[in-house]
């Protein structure tokens, strides 16, 4: 038996590389629970875990790193993936790639349009409009596909605390607004393909834009 407190510890010690061996997959009962909040302001524990995420997937987006740990690229991670049921989510979004006059791709490496760690997380108010991404949606915590349009807000406002136990607010839309609702769902213990219709999973809803 862990406790909690002691996989957290593990997970920020130093010289840990959080890994896939870290992540639970579907079937755990931690991702269908809802997750507490975190308390203010930040303990050092949950700044590191914190640090830890924006790191794995920092590496996950890394040939290199990846190759080396055997990650699975990601642009969100949520604690509760890590067995730890807070209300901690992590987004790292690279910039859209830039290019030059001749069309090739200028390279902007460490180019993020969203690098941050989010603590008790909220979506304070949405659009009616809704929003999926046109490939559908995969998880760090489902092995399989699952094929189908996760319906979503076309724009969100949240609002959360940052690093330094600051209130923060910011408006997203497109697919920057569609990682971090993915990842508030599993502080919710909400699982993408709860967002998709089982009827039709590629059925296109009245007004609902499509993100590629
Ligand atoms: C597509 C992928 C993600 C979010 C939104 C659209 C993140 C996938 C990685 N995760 O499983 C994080 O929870
Ligand atoms: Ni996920």
């Amino acid at each position: 038996m862990t406790t909690q407190d002691e996989r957290q510890n593990k997970l920020i010690r130093p010289s840990h590389y959080i890994t896939m061996d870290d992540i639970i997959r579907e079937g755990n009962p931690t991702l269908r629970g809802v997750a507490e909040r975190v308390a203010l302001p930040l303990s050092n524990e949950d700044i590191l875990l914190g640090e830890k995420m924006i790191q794995f997937l920092r590496n996950s987006q890394d040939p290199v790193m990846a190759e080396k740990l055997e990650l699975r690229a990601g642009v969100g991670l949520a604690a509760p993936q890590l067995d730890i049921s807070k209300r901690i989510i992590a987004l790292l979004v690279p910039s859209e790639p830039k290019f030059d006059e001749e069309g090739n791709e200028v390279p902007s490496k460490e180019d993020y349009a969203l690098n941050t760690v989010m603590y008790n997380a909220r979506i304070i108010s949405h659009s009616v409009e809704e929003a999926a991404i046109a490939t559908g949606e995969g998880c760090l915590s489902v092995d399989r596909e699952v094929p189908g349009y996760v319906v979503r807000h076309a724009r969100v406002t949240i609002e959360y605390y940052d690093k330094n136990s600051e209130k923060k607010k910011i408006r997203l839309k497109g697919f920057h607004s569609m990682v971090p609702q993915h990842e508030i769902d599993h502080t919710d213990g909400i699982m993408f393909y709860d967002r998709i219709d089982p009827e039709n999973p590629w059925k296109m809803r009245e007004g609902m834009q499509i993100i590629d």
